[in-house]
């Protein structure tokens, strides 16, 4: 499979400029342009480029403003900026730098220079996402780990005050999960967490919704405005017969001969005196519930 080309944004208000520096990358890289400050930052929100190829001087907002904007949005934080310009005096390149971008290039340019530069910032940028993914992720399932876990529910839970829209917790634990691997081995006890997450993945609808794991064989789920609560109890029982249709044999549990799990669901409004561990505490609530009744249940 061929990776896509990088896609480089470049920003400057004469178009010979920008068709210079265009020359050097378009065989192998997508490269956008924009001939003002507004438009660039509206393209960097949506197209997402991988690199920003930025001048000063330009009618209306200038290249500093311009970076500086970038800098404070979550969406475009991460995009390298490389400040492209003919102010070479060591007040401005301190300004630029200082405003967070990673480079600055005095014009005129040295094409080959620039082609480097750029090639080793994106480089960087590929490698810095690599980290931030993986320092969200469970290494052993693939699913956000309990620190994007625990940042989603604080994220959803400002947006749930603001918007009032409804907010799901939904924490599931495998029911007999020690006897599994006392039975099985360890090692079959981590497939079974992964065939577990994969089934919780595939029963969460929309790209909001999280699924991580929360602990040693605890996963929860965060769903952001859900609807009525047969739409909640619909999205966790999808998950409970799922893990039923894996049909992992477990000989010595006691509440059915296949592995199954056991789920708590925390549907609360809240407000601003309470925080996002009402909603853990209401979940693993409902879920000591649905372990004394009996597990394999769901309980809300
Ligand atoms: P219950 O139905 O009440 O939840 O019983 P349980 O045995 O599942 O609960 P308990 O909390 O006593 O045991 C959890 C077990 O989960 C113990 C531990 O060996 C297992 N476990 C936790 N993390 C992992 C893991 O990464 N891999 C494997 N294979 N097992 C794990
Ligand atoms: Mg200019
Ligand atoms: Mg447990
Ligand atoms: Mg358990």
């Amino acid at each position: 499979m061929q990776l896509p080309h990088p896609r480089i944004l470049i920003v400057d208000d004469e178009i010979t400029n920008i068709e210079l520096i265009a020359d050097l990358f378009e065989a192998d890289h997508e490269v956008l342009f924009a001939t003002t400050g507004a438009r660039a930052l509206e393209i960097a929100a949506t197209a997402m480029p991988d690199l920003i190829l930025l001048d000063v001087m330009l009618p209306g907002m200038d290249g500093f403003e311009v970076c500086a904007r970038l800098k404070s949005e979550r969406l475009t934080v991460d995009i390298p900026v490389i400040f492209v310009t003919g102010m070479g005096d060591v007040v401005a390149e301190t300004r630029g730098l200082a405003l967070g971008a990673v480079d600055y290039i005095t014009k005129p340019i040295n094409p080959p220079v620039v082609r480097v530069r750029v090639t080793n910032h994106i480089e960087l940028k590929k490698a810095r996402d690599r980290l931030t993914q993986l320092a969200v992720t469970d290494g052993l399932t693939g699913l956000a780990n309990r620190r994007r876990f625990d940042e989603t529910l604080g994220l959803e839970f400002a947006r749930h005050l603001r918007s009032h829209a409804d907010l799901t917790l939904i924490l599931l634990d495998i029911d007999h999960f020690k006897l599994f691997n006392d039975t099985y081995g360890h090692l079959r006890g981590d497939d079974c967490l992964r065939a577990i997450a994969r089934v919780i993945e595939r029963a969460m609808y929309r790209v909001t919704d999280l699924a991580a794991r929360y602990g040693g064989e605890e996963f929860g789920c965060i769903l952001p405005e859900t609807g009525p609560p047969s739409d909640v109890i619909a999205v966790a029982e999808r998950i409970r017969q799922g893990v039923i249709a894996l049909e992992i044999p477990h000989q010595t549990s006691s509440t059915a001969a296949h592995v199954t799990v056991s789920l708590g669901v925390a549907t609360q409004r809240c407000t601003s005196d309470d925080s996002p561990e009402l909603l853990i505490t209401r979940a693993d609530e409902q879920l000591y519930l649905a372990k004394s009744q009996g597990r394999n249940q769901i309980c809300l």
